[in-house]
């Protein structure tokens, strides 16, 4: 079983004395603590560390919580893993309604009670399991734990807009192995799921850069995002992948081209298609079907 990590819990408060007390309440070893006495800080906290929770006040000396709340919510890179809690000495049920309202999870009254404090962390930080754990299996495909059709769809849209705004190119790899259809018909879909998952690993292996992202997308169809990567940096990476996957020797008695498993990759660019996600999918695709065309075991682009 994986070991869990300790949950990244920041506490906003510019009263010094309640940062203390709420650190020393929250003083155990399955939390790593932060603490921010301003909204800058805050961020500045947020901007480089993934934090789990956040324990905001509501008055701060350079902005208000209700704010802050909101700003983050807006933040997709934050969406809704990250919790938010009000603590504040604000009784007054308009002020809760409005936390809950601009996406608080919960919202609690200063002078915070220890017990009632640890027990909501808690229940926050449970919930937050939760979610994450329903986003990665959202995202994932269970037979390779590459990302799935959904994360490639969104992912793609992502790095599109990137490199637009950044002025960079994005390559689209789309990979198919050939003669996939004899290998499970002889040798067994049991057999044919593994061969799935060590293509799989080959590919996690050549997507070295954290800015090349693989999916499986389809039974035997796979496709890998290289960021700031052109049709001649993609070229060599799939001739890299194609090699690579030739050292693996997976068998393959039922090919017609060869004793190995091997793959056809399509390769598109987004400047020839001006930075559209629908183009830069259909070019990828035709290119597919080129190498496949021309022999298979081999890159179009
Ligand atoms: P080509 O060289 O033109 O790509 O031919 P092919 O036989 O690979 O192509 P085709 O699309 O006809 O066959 C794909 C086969 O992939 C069909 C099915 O038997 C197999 N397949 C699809 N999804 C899965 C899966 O999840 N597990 C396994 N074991 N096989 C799958
Ligand atoms: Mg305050
Ligand atoms: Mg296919
Ligand atoms: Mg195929």
């Amino acid at each position: 079983m994986e070991q869990q990590k300790k949950a990244q819990i920041l506490i906003v408060d510019d009263d010094p004395i309640q940062l203390k007390l709420i650190s020393n309440h929250l003083n155990n070893p399955d939390y790593n603590l932060f603490v921010a006495k301003t909204r800058a800080e805050a961020f500045s906290v947020l901007d480089s560390n993934p934090i789990d929770l956040i324990l905001l006040d509501i008055n701060l000396p350079d902005g208000n919580g209700i704010d802050i709340c909101r700003e983050i919510r807006s933040m997709k890179e934050f969406s809704d893993e990250l919790s938010i809690v009000f603590m504040t000495g604000h009784h007054s049920n308009e002020k809760e309604a409005e936390g809950l309202s601009v996406g608080a999870n919960d919202y609690i009254y200063k002078p915070v009670n220890p017990h009632v404090l640890i027990a909501r962390v808690k229940l926050q930080l449970q919930q937050l399991r939760k979610t994450k754990l329903l986003s990665h299996f959202a995202k994932v495909d269970a037979l390779t734990e590459l990302g799935n059709r959904r994360a490639f769809d969104e992912q793609i849209e992502r790095e599109i807009k990137r490199g637009q705004r950044e002025g960079l190119p994005v390559s689209l790899l789309t990979l198919d192995i050939d003669f996939f259809k004899p290998y499970n018909d002889n040798y067994g879909h049991p057999q044919g799921d593994r061969c799935l998952r060590d293509v799989a690993q080959c590919i996690i292996k050549e997507c070295r850069r954290p800015s090349d992202f693989s999916f499986r997308i389809g039974g035997e169809e796979f496709a890998i995002i290289l960021y700031n990567t052109g049709t001649s940096g993609a070229h060599v990476f799939a001739e890299k992948l194609r090699k690579s996957l030739q050292e693996c020797a997976i068998p393959h008695e039922y090919s017609s081209i060869s004793d190995y498993v091997t793959l056809s990759i399509g390769i598109s660019d987004t400047r020839y298609c001006e930075y559209k996600v629908k183009e830069l999918i259909e070019d990828s695709d035709s290119m597919l079907y080129r190498a496949k065309q021309s022999g298979r075991n081999q890159i179009a682009s």
